[in-house]
This record gives structure tokens, C-alpha cells and sequence, in this order.
């Protein structure tokens, strides 16, 4: 049984780690999560990629939305609009929960891979769940208005603003957590997920010595992709493709991780692009990318770890 370490932002991440633990022993599992999303909110440590990886893989996560809590209300929510609160982001009830205890444990000096590790082991998850660092890395994006703050930008400004750069406040200097470099000296496959490049993946890169140890195995990493067409799955990818320069397909996504991986995921609907994908150096799988279930997404992780 092949050990696997899969490199993970948000929705797209967390539905191919589901479907890599219906291929592989947990056990042999660990999922390295992106912080450059987190933020500080109401006083509140919030770390939306690490537990959209939680609530996915523990069967809590809000099957709609792809974030936060299936079936949780918004009583708290709706006491801060009613008090005038900033209320652009929204935390359910239950989510609150978990915010409380996440933000008490870090102010008391833990860090967040402790207390990411004990959420884990409390609500059952069998796979290893590392944040990339536990120091404070944060992405900003530049847009011709300024510089905004990543949930800023995506939640607030509804992601409107086109974006010339996008930067990693904190990086160099933020070291991987325990246990992350081993991770990936020591996997058989290494999965970059479905998940945005520039965003998801890039702040994970940006951790000091995280992007030389995934070159290092550069013929053991795959990337599955996140665009099907000109689309994205989910989220921003397809416009910030466009006003970054690259081109807004699957080939577009190849090209900017072609340094790092061996393998590449195509969907089905791409399955012509395949010889421009192979023309960057990269062997080529093809499915349908789309997980919408379990089943879809086991075989997403099938294809992926066929290429290694
Ligand atoms: N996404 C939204 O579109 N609106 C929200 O109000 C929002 C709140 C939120 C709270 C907790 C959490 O874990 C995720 C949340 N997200 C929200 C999703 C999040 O902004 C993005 O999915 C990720 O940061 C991108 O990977």
C-alpha cells in the first residue's frame, strides 16, 4: 500500500482526499493543508482550509456550500447583523464551536498543529492532517486597487477584482510544521489536488524549503486538475488564469506546475489536450473530474495514483 502525502486547499482538495481514502489505508495517509487563507475575525482563529478538510472527511462538512457545518444554523450570525456587526463572513453556530476552542488553545500558546491534530483525533479522522506551517502566512492579493486580504477579496468583493499578483505575507520565513517535510521526502505519491495554483497551492510552496523537497521528487508527484475547459470547478481560478498570462485551460495549470509534478489529471472532456500536456514533460491520466460524490471521487484518486 503506496504511502501517499497530498498537498490540499479548500472544497477541491477535500473531495480527492475523500476519494483517496476510499483507495488508500488512512493510516498511510497525510494531507497538508493550506493557511494562507486563514484569518482573524471577531477575535477568532479561523482556518477555512483545514477544516473544510475536517468536516469532508469526517462526514460533517455542509454538502451545499462545500464549507462550514451540514445543517447548521446562523443564530449567532444573525445577533451580529442585528448589532450592526461585521457580518460579510459568515461562521454557523456549531462552527463557532469549534472557533471558540481553536482560538483559546493558539492564545494559550499551542500550536496549530496540536491543536489540528486533536481536532482530528476527536472527530475521527484516520489520515494525518498537517497545516503547512504553524507559523502565520497569509495571502494578500494585488488588484489595481490595492492589496487586499485573500477572504477580503474572494468573501467580501465577491473575488470582483481582477488580480495583477498574488503575495504570501510571512513567507520566506515560515517553517513547515513537524512532520510536513518528512511527509514528503518519505511519500511514494505526492498529490498536488484539484485546487487553485496560485492560491491553494502556492502559499503551501511558499513555506520555507516546502517547494525544493517537492522537486526533489519531482517523478513521484501528481497534479490533478481543477479546470475542465475554460472553467473552473469551483472558485476564482479561471479569471486569475487570464490576468496572470496563462492560458485559461487544463494546459494553462500544467504549464505553471510542470516543475513540480510528472503526472497530470486531465478530465475526460480535455482528453484532446492531452498531447499539449505531455509536450510540457508530464504523463497523462484521463476522468471525469468532477466529484460529486464518493464513488467519483475514488476514481479521481485512482487516476491520480495510476500515474506513479
Ligand atoms: N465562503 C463564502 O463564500 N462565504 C462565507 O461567508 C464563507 C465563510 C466561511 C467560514 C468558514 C470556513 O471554513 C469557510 C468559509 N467560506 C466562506 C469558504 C472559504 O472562504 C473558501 O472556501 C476557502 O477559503 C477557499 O479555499
Amino acid at each position: 500500500m503506496p504511502r501517499v502525502t497530498l498537498l490540499a486547499g479548500g472544497v477541491g482538495g477535500a473531495r480527492f482526499a475523500r476519494g483517496l481514502l476510499a483507495c488508500i489505508r488512512p493510516a498511510d495517509v497525510t494531507i497538508v493543508g493550506n493557511v494562507g487563507d486563514d484569518l482573524e475575525h471577531w477575535g477568532l482563529s479561523i482556518s477555512p482550509d483545514l477544516d473544510t478538510l475536517l468536516y469532508t472527511l469526517t462526514g460533517r462538512i455542509h454538502p451545499e456550500q462545500g464549507w462550514g457545518v451540514a445543517g447548521d444554523t446562523r443564530e449567532a450570525m444573525a445577533v451580529v447583523t442585528e448589532l450592526g456587526g461585521l457580518d460579510w463572513f459568515i461562521l454557523g453556530d456549531r462552527d463557532i464551536g469549534l472557533h471558540l476552542v481553536r482560538s483559546e488553545r493558539l492564545r494559550a500558546g499551542e500550536p496549530l498543529s496540536a491543536v489540528t491534530a486533536d481536532f482530528a483525533r476527536r472527530y475521527g479522522l484516520g489520515a494525518r492532517l498537517l497545516p503547512a506551517s504553524d507559523d502565520r502566512l497569509r495571502t494578500r492579493i494585488v488588484t489595481p486597487d490595492g492589496e487586499l486580504a485573500f477572504q477580503e477579496w474572494l468573501v467580501g468583493r465577491r473575488a470582483a477584482d481582477p488580480v495583477r499578483a498574488v503575495r504570501f505575507e510571512g513567507a520566506p520565513g515560515a517553517r513547515p510544521a513537524p512532520g510536513v517535510l518528512e511527509a514528503i521526502r518519505h511519500a511514494d505519491v505526492i498529490v498536488l489536488a484539484p485546487s487553485n495554483p496560485f492560491v491553494s497551492l502556492d502559499p503551501i510552496l511558499a513555506v520555507d524549503g516546502l517547494r525544493e523537497a517537492v522537486e526533489a521528487r519531482r517523478d513521484r508527484v501528481v497534479a490533478v486538475t481543477p479546470m475542465i475547459g475554460a472553467q473552473a470547478v469551483k472558485g476564482p481560478l479561471a479569471g486569475m488564469l487570464e490576468t496572470l498570462g496563462h492560458d485559461v485551460s487544463a494546459v494553462g495549470v500544467a504549464s505553471v506546475l510542470a516543475a513540480l509534478a510528472a503526472g497530470f489529471v486531465l478530465d475526460d472532456a480535455d482528453r484532446e489536450r492531452g498531447p499539449d500536456v505531455r509536450a510540457l514533460g508530464l504523463r497523462v491520466a484521463c476522468v471525469a473530474t468532477l466529484m460529486h460524490d464518493a464513488e467519483s471521487s475514488a476514481a479521481v484518486a485512482r487516476a491520480a495514483l495510476s500515474l506513479v
